[in-house]
């Protein structure tokens, strides 16, 4: 008997078996939800659906998320093979390289839409999309934010002001949802070996100051992440909405 049998969740990010989303996703299946995966490009559906029929998943379908008529196909389709459904994970972000490395003063105006247009807008069209499936389920929602939203970390750049926005954006849309029953928080996460994190420089730097500076003197590991975002997902969390919860091992609490 999981805490979540008969439960539907759709899932937005899964790229590799490191994921953040895939930890996520065997977190909820652990509990019984049945789960539907999108991924970003023709490159990646290879590697999601072994992995999503791995978790007998059998709603597999296309979803760049700056692209209208990809979200609603999603949508519709869920609509027809489940009628509804009770969680969605936004797992995703994508600035160009070049705006993360170097000075933020030199984000191009391109960059800048792009990377807010992703990480963050995508929340907004996600959710409206999502919203009809969800009405009268007391569904829950949770994307995925870091601290360079908060502070400045070096190269993190323009992506640092879309986290921001998607901060915020969670709180706004809370407020909207709320009166529906609908949740909807951020958990951010500290800082993990993915793809999103590969050639980054100075990320190894990174994984070593919050191991010895953070009160857990460790890294999370993407189960680490998965956990909070089951207790968000579930009836767990029932009178939570609006939240950024860090699981970052305590980095961010540490002054000096
Ligand atoms: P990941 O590379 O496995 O996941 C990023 C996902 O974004 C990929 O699946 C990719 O396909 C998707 N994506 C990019 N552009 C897209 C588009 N246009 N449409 C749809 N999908 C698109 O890396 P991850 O670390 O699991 O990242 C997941 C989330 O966690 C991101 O929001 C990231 O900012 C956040 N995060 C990561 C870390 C970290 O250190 N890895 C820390 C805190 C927060
Ligand atoms: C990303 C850039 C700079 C510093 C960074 C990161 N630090 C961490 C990340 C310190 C932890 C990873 N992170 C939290 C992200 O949100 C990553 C987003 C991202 C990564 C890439 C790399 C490949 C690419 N575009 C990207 N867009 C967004 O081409």
């Amino acid at each position: 008997m999981g805490m979540l049998d008969g439960k539907k969740g759709v899932i937005f990010g899964v790229a590799n078996e490191r994921s953040i989303a895939w930890a996520i996703a065997r977190a909820l299946r652990h509990e019984g939800m049945e789960l539907a995966f999108t991924y970003a490009g023709e490159a990646l559906e290879s590697r999601v659906r072994p992995l999503a029929g791995s978790v007998d998943a059998k709603i597999i379908l296309p979803c760049d998320v700056t692209g209208v008529a990809q979200i609603k196909n999603v949508f519709d389709a869920l609509k027809a093979e489940w009628g509804g459904i009770d969680a969605l994970v936004h797992s995703l972000a994508f600035a160009k390289k070049e705006e993360l490395k170097g000075e933020f003063l030199n984000t191009t105006r391109e960059g800048f839409a792009l990377a807010l247009d992703v990480s963050a807008y995508s929340l907004v069209a996600l959710t409206r999309a999502a919203l009809p499936l969800m009405e009268g389920r007391e569904a829950a929602i949770v994307t995925l934010s870091y601290y360079g939203a908060q502070k400045v970390i070096a190269n993190y750049n323009v992506m640092g002001v879309a986290k921001a926005a998607l901060e915020t954006s969670v709180k706004y849309l809370a407020a909207d949802l709320g009166p529906k029953g609908i949740r909807i928080n951020t958990i951010s996460a500290g800082p993990v070996k993915t793809l999103a994190a590969m050639g980054i420089t100075g990320f190894k730097g990174i994984l070593d100051m919050v191991e010895t500076k953070s009160p857990l003197r460790r890294n999370v590991t993407q189960e680490d992440v998965a956990k909070t975002a089951l207790y968000l997902l579930s009836g767990l969390s029932s009178g939570v909405t609006g939240e950024t919860i860090y699981v970052d091992a305590g980095y961010n609490i540490m002054g000096i």
